[in-house]
């Protein structure tokens, strides 16, 4: 008795809690078709901008932390970054091999890099005056890039938004939270109908005045204004940025600052950054070239797009050196794209020494390291290799033999020191080979 008495009761709960999540009508949802293109991209641009590249910290996050709120909330006046160059961005983007652009519409600290008529605090206040992200669309159009806008949720500056600062602990009384909600939507519908983006990145999902309906009622209205925009999985209330579900609004998983994990199931972009810093900071730290390409053969092994983040500076340009490391991963793209564009990740785990993509009947093997002469892979459910080379470096010697496990025999030196891709011609569809754990 007492055990049925505890079931009832459990599943009273379930049902209560099931309740109080609304999720997302199935038939507005994002389709399919439109996420495999957008996962067929394989690798976008993402720029953190605004009046904080003044100061080369953090953009939003330094706000009353290392740079006083006062000091930060007034930056916008100075902020004149005259060598902006639209054009040069998008070229840039575009020599990196990256097929899609998100920027930073407006980001934690409030600061909207378009002129919005829901805020003062935008753009055409600034010394500027002239609208960024207009002029980077246009730019994304010439050269043929998707362009895609991130927008916060959070917002430190807007007095109607209940916490004001990084830190806060309690909420203000006198904010309002619905007027909050209505100035998103505006803006929201504002960005819409003037840039068109291909997707609107979402972020900011986890402090405690965000409500899940508000996501909901976000993503419907987003949905009626263009049922094709794609829209990132930062919307619901304290929703797991790593995973998605009919219960978790938006269409894509967001890991942030790491190399999503294997997943056939789910459309996912990992994040990350060039260097150390999400906004533009004075001889960060950069990645070196090996970090960036393995970085995206990890992540296309893993069935991902990976977003790759660049801070420009205060007077509009990309530094120098950070469009040279993008320029050499679009060099490598030019001659092992077709091992990263357009593929599915699998059917084996990226790890140190290799990752694997796969397309038609090809098996692309990004190998990394030379640890061993013999790269031993497990079977691959009984399909069989047909021919093995080199997609820069020739034919490669191979076995398959017992239950058709493969061993490849590596060269003394690869032919590319940083990600030597093999092609394995299979006798049937790679893309259809279970994921071998
Ligand atoms: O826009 C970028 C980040 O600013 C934003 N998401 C990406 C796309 C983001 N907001 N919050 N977080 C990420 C997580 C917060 C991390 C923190 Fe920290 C750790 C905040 C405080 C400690 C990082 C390290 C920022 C300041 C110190």
């Amino acid at each position: 008795m007492k055990i049925l008495y505890n079931l009832f009761f459990f599943l009273a709960l379930s049902v209560q809690l099931y309740a109080q999540k609304s999720i997302i009508d199935p038939a507005i949802k994002t389709t399919k078709v439109v996420m495999d293109d957008f996962m067929d991209q394989r690798f976008g641009m993402f720029i953190h901008w605004g009046p904080v590249a003044l100061r080369g910290t953090e953009i939003g996050w330094s706000r009353g932390v290392t740079v006083p709120t006062a000091e930060y909330d007034n930056l916008y006046k100075e902020f004149n970054p005259v060598l902006f160059d639209a054009d040069k961005w998008a070229k840039t983007a575009k020599d990196a091999g990256m097929k899609y652009i998100t920027i930073t519409s407006k980001h934690h600290d409030g600061f909207c890099l378009w002129p919005t008529a829901y805020s003062t605090y935008n753009i055409m206040n600034s010394p500027y005056k002239k609208d960024i992200i207009a002029e980077l669309a246009n730019a994304c159009k010439k050269y043929d890039m998707k362009f895609c806008i991130y927008f916060t949720v959070l917002d430190w500056h807007d007095p109607n938004y209940p916490m004001h600062i990084s830190t806060a602990k309690e909420q203000d009384p006198k904010a309002d939270m619905n007027k909050f909600v209505l100035t998103m939507k505006n803006q929201l519908t504002e960005i819409i109908s003037k840039y068109h983006p291909y997707m609107l990145w979402f972020d900011g999902n986890w402090e405690s005045p965000w409500k899940n309906e508000y996501g909901v009622d976000i993503y419907t209205l987003l949905k009626k204004l263009d049922p094709n925009v794609i829209i990132s999985n930062r919307l619901g209330a304290n929703d797991k940025h790593t995973e998605l579900s009919p219960a978790i609004i938006g269409d894509f998983a967001t890991p942030e600052q790491k190399i999503g994990e294997l997943n056939m199931n789910i459309p996912w972009e990992t994040c990350m950054t060039i260097a150390d810093q999400w906004s533009w900071k004075p001889n960060d730290k950069m990645k070196t070239l090996k970090q960036c390409i393995q970085t995206i053969a990890k992540t296309a092994g893993g069935n991902g797009n990976l977003l790759f983040n660049v801070g420009p500076m205060l007077d509009g340009r990309i530094e120098e050196r950070q469009i040279t490391r993008l320029k050499e991963m679009g060099d490598w793209l030019k001659v092992y794209g077709e091992s990263i564009y357009g593929t599915k990740g699998g059917p084996f785990k990226p790890n140190e020494i290799f990752a694997a993509t796969r397309k038609g009947n090809k098996l692309y093997l990004h190998v990394f390291e030379r640890k061993t002469a013999d790269l031993i892979l497990p079977s691959l459910s009984g399909a069989r290799i047909k021919k093995a080379y080199f997609i820069k470096g020739g034919q490669i010697k191979y076995t398959q033999k017992r239950k058709w496990a493969i061993t490849i025999q590596l060269p003394k030196v690869l032919p590319d020191s940083i990600n030597s891709v093999i092609v394995l011609e299979l006798d049937t569809n790679a893309e259809k080979l279970p994921v071998q754990s």
